[in-house]
């Protein structure tokens, strides 16, 4: 961005008036609190905003870096502070959740009602033998028994890890496997754009496949009424596991550090990491986020329409809102079911005043409303809204644009909010009552976290060079480790180039010479990221290796108009390189195998054949040349170092 295109865009005075952060000097003072008193200024939100059961002397712990403490010796309950506090501080009759299923129909629950059906779920969990520190994996849809069943395993100190609704039968073996869980919840199905779609049949097939013995119980909540096959003695129905539960229970009360959720997310090699998290600092971050950055005020209504299974879902519907005492919106739906109007109309019929996407979304809803204006935002009453957000990957200013002028009528300031699995929570936000904006900058970063652009030694470079994004401060809801693998936490996010001292995100950015905004530049591991969702090169090179037809594969990514990042596949056969019909068939069929084996996310978009792949004569795969072949781009690498230019021709696509 050059001085001239830079085109600040301010809040409104009313905006600025009624924020918690209420313009920039204010922004400026909490950094400067942060400078001073690093640890103060944690301290103080932690103190002001989480509610301990027994309150923490101690605040940061480096004694054993890069594996930091927070708060350790403060002892609290996440599901207490969400539920129990409101309804101890009069809340009781508030609507927590209004879930919009997808056919339409709306379910409205109180803090009170959530608290007894948390309550006996977390009793069933208990009568199952699940006891704290114990892993619960779920598979469920989003349904208000997906909330309830992240909150009940907080309440009895047990680790959940989400397992995404599309996700494969042989990703939730694997993540089965990996945690050592010993209880799954699932459902018989799930609706989506008016389908009914099987869940427990996928679970069935990942026991099959073995590794899952430590999964003693499998709970299943009736959601489509479809048949599905019961084990005897492992497998229950939900509500009759529920039916005599008590409507009461006593919280676990747990230390600061104890892991509050695993959330399995795509790397750089093929195995996916189980990203962990603590309680006290990471329910810190997801509070103060909810009241930074998106303003959030006792009478708002918020919607994020992330799914449970990634972790926006985590932070921005199960924990973030609830404690805060929010009503929430939980949507079973899809953005064009009935129609691609559905937004807007559920934004309209349950006047939503912060609203949270990703650009993804709202790019395919933009050239939905093109051709149709009877389901443009603009044939809607969006007056409620007040604050928009976005999350996931990097928005273009021509999505940001429409965005904040269709939606939100040119007064909704829009958060871009950057932040990843690992991070918990936002890092890199505007501040919706302080920060001016610019369309497709993240802008600066969260008060008190140190996000800094360095180079590979880990110099800071200037504002106006690109360099790589790290963190240079521990936070409170940083990762803690990656399960059962503290080497390759240490070597993901603490490597040596930096003497270990900096987190690396694992993404480029620039700053704005003149603003010193931020702007993210994509990922600079071998990860990407389609329609918002990470998926690692080797994780879909290694299910398509897997194929008894391939040989080899090299997986890179291509620019998207529609989902930011789309997937193209190098193979090579063990047969012949196919052509015409039979290259079809085929195409078919791996992409098809690359679902089953990951899910449908990792399809790749683009499968092309060579007799090999091009390669150096040491042997080493040419990512960029693939990268630029992917694009159509005319190569004007040198490619005098390849073994194989003939190839060359025949990937071109
Ligand atoms: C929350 C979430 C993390 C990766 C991250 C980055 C990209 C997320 C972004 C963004 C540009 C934003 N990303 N938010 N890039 N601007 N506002 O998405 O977590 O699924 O772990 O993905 O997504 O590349 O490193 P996760």
């Amino acid at each position: 961005m050059s001085n001239e295109s830079v085109q600040l865009i301010y809040p409104s005075d009313e905006i600025v008036k009624n924020a918690a952060v209420s313009g920039m000097d204010a922004y400026r003072a909490l950094c400067a609190e942060a400078e001073a008193d690093y640890e103060g200024f944690w301290a103080r939100h932690a103190r002001e905003l989480v509610t301990w059961k027994q309150p923490f002397t101690q605040v940061l712990d480096e004694s054993n870096a890069p594996f930091f403490k927070w708060f350790a010796d403060g002892k609290l309950n996440v599901s207490y502070n969400c539920l129990d506090r409101n309804v101890e501080a009069g809340l009781g009759d508030k609507v927590a959740i209004i879930f919009e299923a997808d056919n339409g129909d709306v379910t409205k629950v109180t803090y009170k009602e959530l608290l007894v059906k948390v309550c006996k779920m977390a009793n069933l969990l208990r009568s199952k033998g699940v006891k704290k520190g114990d892993r619960v994996v779920i598979y469920l849809p989003m349904t208000i028994e997906g909330v309830v069943a992240m909150q009940a395993c907080a309440r009895v100190g047990a680790i959940h890890s989400i397992v995404f609704g599309g996700f494969s039968a042989q990703s939730l073996r694997d993540r089965m496997h990996d945690a050592g869980a010993v209880m799954l919840i699932t459902s018989d199905g799930q609706f989506r754009g008016g389908k009914a779609i099987p869940l427990k049949p996928i679970a069935d097939e990942a026991f099959g496949m073995g590794g899952c013995e430590c999964v003693k119980n499998v709970i299943v909540f009736k959601r489509t009424g479809a048949d599905v096959n019961m084990v005897a003695g492992r497998d229950e129905w939900l509500h009759d596991a529920l039916a005599n539960q008590p409507e009461t229970c006593e919280p676990e009360w747990v230390e600061a550090e104890h892991p509050l959720f695993l959330l399995y997310t795509s790397g750089s090699t093929g195995k996916p990491k189980g990203v962990q998290h603590s309680t006290g600092g990471y329910l810190l971050h997801a509070i103060l986020t909810m009241k930074y950055t998106f303003d959030i005020k006792p009478e708002d209504t918020f919607w994020c329409t992330a799914d449970i299974g990634w972790v926006t879902g985590h932070t921005y519907i199960t924990y973030g809102p609830l404690a805060c005492g929010a009503t929430e919106i939980v949507f079973e739906g899809v953005p064009t079911y009935p129609d691609a109007g559905r937004f807007w109309k559920v934004i309209q019929d349950h006047k939503v005043n912060i609203f949270y996407t990703a650009p993804t979304a709202i790019r395919s809803l933009i050239k939905a409303a093109d051709n149709n204006p009877a389901i443009h935002p603009k044939a809607y009453d969006l007056s409620s809204l007040r604050i928009l957000g976005s999350v996931g990957e990097p928005i273009n200013p021509a999505a940001w644009q429409w965005y904040y002028d269709n939606v939100g009528g040119g007064r909704c300031p829009i958060v871009d909010t950057f932040w990843q699995t690992e991070t918990g929570g936002h890092m890199i936000t505007p501040l919706p009552g302080a920060t001016p904006l610019v369309p497709g900058s993240c802008t600066l970063p969260f008060p008190g976290i140190q996000a800094a652009i360095v180079d590979e030694t880990g110099a800071d470079v200037p504002w106006g060079q690109g360099g790589i994004l790290v963190v240079k401060r521990p936070w409170p809801s940083m990762i803690r480790t990656i399960w059962g693998d503290d080497e390759r936490f240490v070597k993901s996010y603490y490597p040596a180039d930096f003497q270990g001292k900096y987190y690396l995100a694992g993404d480029g950015a620039i700053r704005d010479k003149d603003t010193g905004y931020f702007t993210i530049t994509g990922r600079i591991d071998d990860v990407l990221n389609v329609s918002g969702h990470r998926m690692g090169t080797m994780e879909i090179e290694s299910a398509l290796v897997a194929n008894p037809l391939v040989a080899e594969a090299a997986v890179v990514g291509r620019p998207d108009d529609l989902t930011g990042e789309a997937i193209v596949a190098f193979v090579v056969l063990k047969g012949q390189r196919p052509t015409g019909d039979d290259a079809k068939r085929i195409i078919k069929e791996l992409s098809d195998w690359v679902g089953k084996e990951i899910g449908p996310i990792a399809k790749p978009k683009d499968i092309r054949f060579g007799d090999n792949l091009p390669k150096t004569r040491s042997g080493k795969i040419m990512r960029r040349l693939l990268r630029g072949l992917a694009k159509g781009e005319e190569l004007t690498q040198d490619t005098s170092t390849l073994e194989n230019p003939a190839i060359l021709e025949q990937l071109k696509g």
